[in-house]
């Protein structure tokens, strides 16, 4: 841009000098050639008014500039204008003068000194001219030129490029206030960068910090949204599935698995899995990234992994908090998306991060939560789980128009396995009646620890009532014929059964569970290892005992 002003001035000036010389010769000649033709015609004046011509005639020749002069005849002359020096003018009808002017050197030499002087001067003109803009104008012009590289590249995120003048004046004023606006603008964007790397560490830097700090805010606010969503979930499962989401559609992972390590760290399954191949990792111990809780990388360290099956690089990711809960992140990749990969990787070890807390934070609760409803010895419901549950299962069964099979189990004569064997072989009897209980249930069955050596187990969308006593019956003779190794020694037992049907027997489920009790009664009665089903006459038997 400058250089083309500069051009621009630089032709409009010598041009205009150019124009200005010739039209001063040509003003300058034409003057001259005026001033001739006046003195010819003077001369001519002075012959045609004398008296005596051949005196006039001579006179003229003796004039000083006078060449030749002569009279000839010709006829209807007007003024012939021959040369610059010779003219030939009418004085009658027959005769004209010749006049010839000694002078034209001398007046070529003084018009061509004219010109050039001219030329000479207009010349230097011209080079002062621009010279002095040039000094003049070039200050600014390269101020402009600088100051729009600066902001180009500012707006590219790049507050580097400082303004530099030689200028003295107001300008100098404008450059330090844009070179200080510069210096702020890149001390707060570092200072932001360094800011978000405290949330998002390894956070990538990029060239254009405008840029770098608009993604890496916006990143952060939809980690910080995800975090505020997830927090009001109902259960692992919503977050994992969030999670998923996020990678798949957000990251673009197209293969990838993600590992949860649970149950004190001695379990280790799989989450979820897309197109990944790597590993089938069956022990917590043998995931590296699990074991050592940092990334594994294979572009850094090829074949680090012992693991690893496929051909793929893979990074290994394990989220925690140092809790009971790790999660990992496996992701496959190819060459071509390995760019892709190292860039987002930062962002989704923020997510990982915000999740683990809360993945960690649920399925602590959901501990919890089981522990307060399990019973620690045969890993069964307890009691405080059924009075949870029982209105709910109650008020479904009456809509549903179906039954409950309510099954009161106790062991024959139990005391005797504590007497003789001691109160370990006791406890042995009461896991293998348990694993009996969840061997014979289906899903929508359970089984609860009711008591000492008492179980209840619910049966629950019974349509026909021998349905009840015939998983009463499966139970009580699979017990019957199960051997239990206690003290080096193999028993067996038997248990009783009393069976009553919701809402057939009552309406009211904490009463069906008392008619179960009575008909267990019955059973024990009767001479025990027998099923008992409630009907209104143990009512009565009750009732009169
Ligand atoms: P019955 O056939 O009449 O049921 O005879 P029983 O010996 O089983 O008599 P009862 O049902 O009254 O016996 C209950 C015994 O169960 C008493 C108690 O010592 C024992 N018991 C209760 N809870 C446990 C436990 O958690 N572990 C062990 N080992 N024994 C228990
Ligand atoms: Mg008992
Ligand atoms: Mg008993």
């Amino acid at each position: 841009m400058k250089k083309r002003i500069l051009i621009w001035i630089f032709l409009v000036i010598t041009v205009g000098g150019v124009f200005f010389t010739a039209f001063t010769a040509y003003r300058f000649s034409n003057i001259t050639e005026l001033a001739i033709k006046h003195s010819a015609e003077t001369i001519r004046n002075i012959y045609l008014y004398s008296t005596n011509k051949d005196e006039a005639l001579n006179v003229i020749r003796d004039m000083p500039n006078i060449e030749d002069v002569k009279i000839i005849r010709n006829k209807n002359i007007h003024t012939i204008y021959q040369n610059l020096n010779t003219f030939i003018l009418p004085i009658n009808s027959d005769e004209s003068i010749f006049i010839q002017f000694k002078f034209l050197k001398e007046f070529e030499n003084q018009k061509y000194q004219v010109i050039l002087e001219t030329i000479i001067i207009n010349i230097l003109f011209i080079v002062i001219s621009n010279l002095l803009i040039n000094w003049l104008v070039t200050p600014y012009l390269n101020f402009f030129e600088d100051l729009k590289r600066s902001i180009q590249q500012a707006k590219n995120g790049n507050f580097n490029r400082k303004l530099h003048t030689k200028l003295k004046n107001e300008m100098k004023d404008v450059i330090d206030t844009y070179n200080s606006f510069l210096d702020q603008l890149d001390k707060n964007f570092n200072l932001i960068t360094k800011n978000l790397q405290i949330l998002i560490p390894k956070i990538p830097r990029k060239k254009d910090k405008l840029v770098s700090v608009q993604e890496n805010m916006e990143m952060l606010a939809n980690i910080n949204k995800f975090k505020k969503i997830i927090e009001d979930d109902a259960n692992i499962g919503e977050i994992y599935n969030r999670l998923i989401d996020i990678l798949e559609h957000k990251f673009k992972l197209n293969s990838f698995k993600i590992y949860a390590i649970l149950n004190q760290k001695k379990e280790i399954k799989v989450v979820y899995q897309k197109n990944a191949n790597c590993c089938e990792i069956k022990i917590p111990a043998l995931c590296r990234a699990y074991r050592t809780g940092k990334e594994i990388n294979s572009i850094k360290f090829p074949h680090i992994c012992s693991e690893c099956m496929g051909n793929n690089n893979y990074i290994c990711i394990p989220f925690s908090t140092g809790g009971t809960f790790t999660g990992v992140l496996n992701i496959n990749f190819t060459e071509e998306e390995e760019e892709h990969i190292k860039s987002i990787i930062p962002y989704i070890e923020a997510y990982l991060n915000e999740s683990s807390s809360i993945i960690e934070a649920k399925y602590t609760l959901n501990l919890m939560k089981q522990n307060s409803v399990t019973d620690q010895l045969t890993g069964l419901y307890n009691r405080r789980y059924l009075e949870e549950i029982i209105n709910k299962i109650a008020a479904t069964t009456i809509r549903s128009d179906s039954l409950i099979g309510i099954l009161l189990i106790d062991i024959d004569y139990f005391k005797q396995v504590n007497d003789t064997f001691g109160h370990d072989a006791g406890d042995e009897v009461l896991k293998e009646l348990s694993k009996v209980l969840i061997t014979n249930l289906r899903d929508s069955d359970f089984a609860i620890r009711f008591g000492g050596e008492e179980f209840l187990v619910i049966l629950q969308n019974i349509k026909k009532e021998e349905d009840i006593l015939k998983v009463a019956e499966k139970i009580r003779k699979t017990f019957e014929i199960t051997k239990i190794v206690v003290s080096a020694k193999t028993i067996k037992k038997t248990i009783s059964i009393g069976v009553s049907i919701f809402p057939k027997d009552t309406k009211k489920i904490w009463e069906a569970i008392k008619y179960a009790d009575l008909a267990l009664y019955e059973a024990k009665r009767n001479g025990r290892n027998k099923i008992v089903k409630f009907n209104s006459k143990l009512l009565e038997n009750a009732d009169n005992s």
